[in-house]
């Protein structure tokens, strides 16, 4: 075990039994022309957390921890993208349509791939998820009891939408819950503060919350 000074308390890592997911870090949300910015969101902000998300990936890399990456996206039928999902954002420019990325978060579009500073490497799990939680119709939840992972590590994007949403799934599934701030982001900098406030309330409620250094340090790498 290795003591991290999270937020609200202690966090005691387990290095046998926890995992890095990186949460929707994708040019889609990250890059002009995608569905971010269909949203109506500046995506130039979500920037910012790249290095700080590459150290804490090459620090899991180098401890041999298992990692896993999601991308938020749909088949190219839309089969598995609800109406009440594709509805919103710009009439003009919806999930499905041809964008400058190629068709907004559809798989296998270059727009829903992951960032090429974050890509993931051979033996790291990819999941694809149709909604804002990663345990909805995925294999993430057998992925981690076949691993015997019990704590998870928390990057990516947005963080009140994919990674608030993954999280509290995971934390209703038993998992313990560390969010990394600094290698998180939102379009909104105040629901990203809300979102941390919010997930460690209550006694950590939903999770803690630890600085990448501090975590980091943790790993001893
Ligand atoms: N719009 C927004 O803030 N986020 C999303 O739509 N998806 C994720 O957070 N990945």
């Amino acid at each position: 075990m290795a003591i991290i000074k999270a937020r609200p308390f202690d966090f005691d890592l387990d290095r046998d039994h926890v995992a890095l997911i990186i949460i929707d870090m994708q040019r889609d949300f990250v890059e002009p022309g995608g569905f971010g910015e269909t949203l109506g969101n500046k995506v130039a902000l979500l920037q910012a957390i790249i290095p700080a998300t590459a150290r804490l990936l090459a620090a899991f890399r180098t401890a041999g921890l298992p990692v896993i990456h999601t991308r938020e996206c749909h088949r190219p039928d839309l089969s598995d993208c609800p109406p009440a999902k594709r509805d919103r954002g710009k009439p003009s420019l919806r999930i499905g349509d041809p964008g400058p990325m190629g068709r907004i978060l559809i798989s296998g579009e270059p727009g829903a791939d992951i960032i090429p500073e974050l890509y993931p490497v051979e033996g790291e799990i990819v999941l694809d998820k149709p909604g804002k939680g990663a345990f909805y119709v995925t294999p993430l939840g057998d992925i981690l009891a076949e691993g015997k992972i019990r704590q998870l590590v928390f990057a990516g994007v947005t963080t009140e939408v994919c990674v608030q949403t993954t999280m509290r799934e995971a934390n209703d599934r038993g998992f313990e819950c560390l969010l990394a701030t600094d290698a998180t982001e939102s379009y909104f900098p105040e629901f990203k503060q809300a979102a941390i406030d919010m997930i460690t309330a209550q006694g950590a409620i939903v999770g803690w919350a630890a600085t990448v250094d501090q975590i980091v340090e943790a790993l001893d790498v």
